[in-house]
C-alpha cells in the first residue's frame, strides 16, 4: 500500500529507496561532556575541544537549531513528514551503579542512537557513558509510532554497564600520536574491548537483507554479534577501514548512493578482502570527492569528511551540505539532483546531514542485493 502523511508506518530497509518520514535532530541544551575513556580516544590531540567541558555556548546551539529548522523546513517543502526530539535536560549527571558522568550529550545525532529496519526501531546499547540515556530524547515519538502503528516493533538493545573494563587504558593518553592511532586501527586494536555488547547505531549501513557494520571505537565485536543474533535474517557484514585513526560511525566513510553505487572516503578505503560481496554482484566503490575545508568547524568532534555525509532523498536525488562544492559536484556527475543544504555551523552538534537524521519510512521491500 502506497505511504500517506496522515497514517503513521515505520518501515526503512536501506539507504536510498525514497525516503518519506524523517526525524532530524535538535541542538537543545547540547553539552560537551566531560573526559570519559571513549569519547576522549575519538578527539584528536590538536583538537580545540581538549580540555573543555560543559553547556555548548547559547548563540552556538541558536544558529544550530536555526539551521536544523531550515533542513526540517527544506524536506516538508518536498513532501516529506519531519518529526523532532524532545530535549531532556543535559547538564544532568548521569549515575548508574557503575559508572558517573557529569553532564550528557544532547539530541544531536539521532542517526547514532536509532537504527530502524523494516518495522522497527533498535535503540543502539550506545559507548559513551554520556549518551547512556539519550534514548530518552526520542521516546515521546517511539511512543506516539507505537499507539499509531501496530506493525511498529520497538526495540532497545540490552543497557551495557560500561565499566572500566569496557575501555583499554592504552588509549587514555593524550599523546598517542597519529602514526600509532592508525597502527592500532589496522591491527583492530580499538579504545573499547569485548567485555560486553557495545554499538552505536551510525556504525551500522542497511542493503536490504545484508547488514554492513564498522569495528572500530563505537561498536565492538560483540555488539556486531548481538546485531547478527538479533536480526537473523539478515546477513551481517563487518568492515574495517584502517585509514581511519578515529573510526567512529560509518556515514563519513562509506556512503551508498542507490543499488549498484557506493561512495568510499580515499582516506579509509573498503580492504580487498572485505570487497568480495560487492564486486560479485557489480557495485561500483568509487572515492568521494575531497572536503571543501581543511579544518572542521570550532568545537567539532567530526573529522572534514562529513563532506560525504549525505542525505539520500531517493536513488536520482541527494542532501549535500551547501559548502561542500566539490562533493555536490561529484553528485552531479553521477547524475543525481543535488538538494543544497545550509548545516556546516550545525557539525560541531555531532554531524552532518545523514547523522543529524533518523529515518522512519522509506518506499521499497527488504530486496537481497547480493544474491
Ligand atoms: N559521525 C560521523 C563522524 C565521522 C568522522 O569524524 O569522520
Amino acid at each position: 500500500m502506497a505511504w500517506s502523511p496522515d497514517k503513521t508506518e515505520v518501515k526503512s530497509w536501506n539507504e536510498w529507496d525514497t525516503l518519506r518520514h524523517v526525524i532530524v535532530g535538535r541542538a537543545d541544551d547540547c553539552h560537551i561532556p566531560p573526559e570519559e575513556p571513549a569519547l576522549e580516544a575519538k578527539v584528536p590531540e590538536d583538537s580545540d575541544m581538549r580540555g573543555q567541558w560543559g553547556r555548548r555556548p547559547q548563540e552556538t546551539i541558536d544558529r544550530a537549531n536555526e539551521l536544523l529548522d531550515n533542513f526540517a523546513d527544506q524536506l516538508r517543502k518536498r513532501g516529506v513528514r519531519v518529526d523532532r526530539p524532545t530535549s531532556i535536560d543535559h547538564s544532568q549527571p548521569a549515575t548508574t551503579p557503575d559508572f558517573h558522568t557529569d553532564s550528557q550529550f544532547g539530541c544531536m545525532p539521532p542517526r547514532d542512537v536509532l537504527l530502524t529496519v523494516g518495522h522497527e526501531i533498535l535503540e543502539a546499547t550506545m559507548s559513551y557513558r554520556c549518551r547512556w540515556f539519550e534514548y530518552l530524547n526520542y521516546r515521546p515519538l517511539m511512543q506516539q509510532y507505537w499507539d499509531e502503528d501496530p506493525n511498529f516493533r520497538h526495540e532497545a538493545a540490552p543497557k551495557p554497564r560500561l565499566t572500566d573494563a569496557d575501555y583499554h587504558p592504552d588509549y587514555l593518553s593524550d599523546k598517542i600520536g597519529v602514526e600509532k592511532r592508525l597502527q592500532w586501527t589496522a591491527e583492530k586494536f580499538f579504545v573499547t574491548t569485548e567485555e560486553e555488547p557495545l554499538f552505536d547505531a551510525a556504525d551500522v549501513l542497511r542493503f536490504g537483507r545484508d547488514l554492513v557494520v564498522q569495528h572500530g571505537f563505537t561498536t565492538n565485536l560483540k555488539g556486531i554479534e548481538w546485531l547478527r543474533r538479533h536480526f537473523p535474517d539478515h546477513r551481517v557484514h563487518t568492515v574495517n577501514f584502517p585509514g581511519d585513526p578515529y573510526p567512529i560511525h560509518i556515514d563519513a566513510t562509506f556512503t551508498p548512493l542507490r543499488p549498484g553505487l557506493i561512495l568510499n572516503n580515499p582516506q579509509r578505503r573498503l580492504p580487498e578482502e572485505q570487497r568480495g560481496m560487492f564486486e560479485r554482484n557489480g557495485w561500483e566503490i568509487l572515492d568521494a570527492a575531497q572536503p571543501a575545508h581543511n579544518t572542521p568547524p570550532p568545537l567539532c568532534y567530526s573529522s572534514t569528511w562529513l563532506s560525504m555525509n549525505v542525505l539520500v532523498l531517493d536513488p536520482k536525488t541527494v542532501c549535500v551540505e551547501k559548502s561542500e562544492v566539490y562533493q555536490a559536484e561529484q553528485m552531479d556527475k553521477l547524475g543525481m539532483e543535488v538538494v543544497e543544504v545550509d548545516l556546516r555551523d550545525a557539525y560541531a552538534f555531532g554531524g552532518g546531514l545523514h547523522c543529524c537524521t533518523a529515518d522512519v519510512y522509506r518506499d521499497g521491500d527488504c530486496e537481497d542485493y547480493f544474491p
